[in-house]
């Protein structure tokens, strides 16, 4: 456990170290390497990598099952030599041209096979990394519009898609990252309760959790911090993506707190409330730089996230809980409500 995080420890995606490239306009910073970007990560304060397994091994569909596990092998002595764990392995299933329509829904079963072939590569992948973590992000697993597939059906698929994985290796756990929409019109499972009940009906529920990102629950309508919470209470909340999002558009994975300081607040308090830090478990921030800024500036969007959670740390652990019981005692809602914007402003009580 990290000593200069007040108790817990950070993790992000190389993804977020990235080109700016968005749907309107191509890159406008220089390309770098996973490895570079697996240098930087110590100094800016990060000890956990998350990974998708094409991260790890590009063109993973064209590879040998010696060439992904050696170059696994190769990845995990990057990781070790930096000092660095892996957090997960994602299967990027979205990408590759078979799954446009999504991967274990599809209505193709040849390309349903796939998708469970390349999910039990991701478990190799992460075994070799020394993580039993695989996350699963239900991308493409929607529908543009709802009579394309069998919605009944697809949550069947699902289901059996994560026994496919449970079964391949009895040590490995499937984190659900619940999303409602984009790039799909609708996505199925678009909240951790809906990830929970999945998990629930696989042959092993005690291996299925979840990890929510506050700009997915955001744009499901809910509060990142009552989602965060239903995870807690079920102790299934085994990933966390901080981020921000500023109300319902596009996911903008804006650095976390830089939109909604109170939610942010809320979802660290909940966090310390839960024991999170107590757990193995990382703050995982999911944040983009924006496209505007210089390639030698463009990893501020992860300091300054993993800076404001610190703070945020700092607020939750200095409230006078004593006072908030007394206004929720008296059921003085609106002097709670001052009593927490004087707190966050630093004004005197
Ligand atoms: C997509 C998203 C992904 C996952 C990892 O919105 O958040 O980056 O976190 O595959
Ligand atoms: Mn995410």
């Amino acid at each position: 456990m990290a000593t200069d995080g007040m108790g817990y420890r950070f993790s992000f995606g190389p993804w977020n170290i990235h080109e700016g490239a968005d749907p309107f306009g191509p890159a406008v910073r220089g390309d770098t390497t996973v490895v570079d970007k697996l240098t930087q990560y110590k100094a800016l304060g990060f000890d956990g990598v998350q990974l998708h397994d094409d991260d790890v091994v590009p063109e993973l569909d064209s590879r040998s099952s010696s060439q992904i596990a050696n170059t696994a092998k190769e990845m995990r002595d990057v990781l070790d030599s930096e000092g660095l764990v892996a957090e997960f392995v994602a299967p990027r299933l979205w990408e590759a041209p078979e799954g446009i329509d999504g991967a274990f829904t599809a209505n193709d079963p040849q390309v349903r096979t796939w998708a469970l072939s390349r999910s039990r590569q991701a478990v190799d992948i992460a075994e070799i990394l020394g993580t039993d973590l695989i996350v699963l992000w239900f991308a493409r697993e929607g529908t543009y519009i709802r009579e394309s597939k069998q919605a009944i059906e697809a949550h069947h698929l699902l289901v059996q898609a994560i026994n496919a994985i449970l079964e391949y290796n009895p040590s490995i756990r499937v984190a659900i990252e619940p999303k409602p929409n984009e790039p799909m019109d609708h996505t199925y499972i678009p909240t951790i309760g809906h990830a929970l009940a999945l998990g629930s009906r696989t042959c092993d529920p005690s291996r299925v959790g979840g990890l929510i990102e506050t700009a997915h629950a955001i744009l499901a309508g809910l509060d990142p911090s009552d989602e965060m919470a239903f995870a807690l209470a079920a102790d299934r909340l085994w990933g966390v993506h901080l981020n921000d999002q500023n109300g319902l558009k596009f996911d903008q994975d804006k650095s976390f707190g830089s939109v909604n300081l109170r939610a942010a607040f809320n979802q660290v308090r909940v966090l310390e409330q839960g024991g999170y830090a107590q757990t193995d478990r990382f703050i995982g921030v999911d944040v983009k730089a924006m496209r505007t800024q210089r390639t030698d500036t463009a990893i501020q969007h992860l300091v300054n996230s993993r800076r404001i959670f610190l703070m945020l740390v700092e607020k939750v652990r200095s409230l006078d809980e004593d006072a908030l019981k007394q206004h929720v005692a008296q059921r003085d809602y609106e002097q709670l409500e001052m009593h927490i914007l004087d707190h966050l402003m630093g004004s005197p009580a």
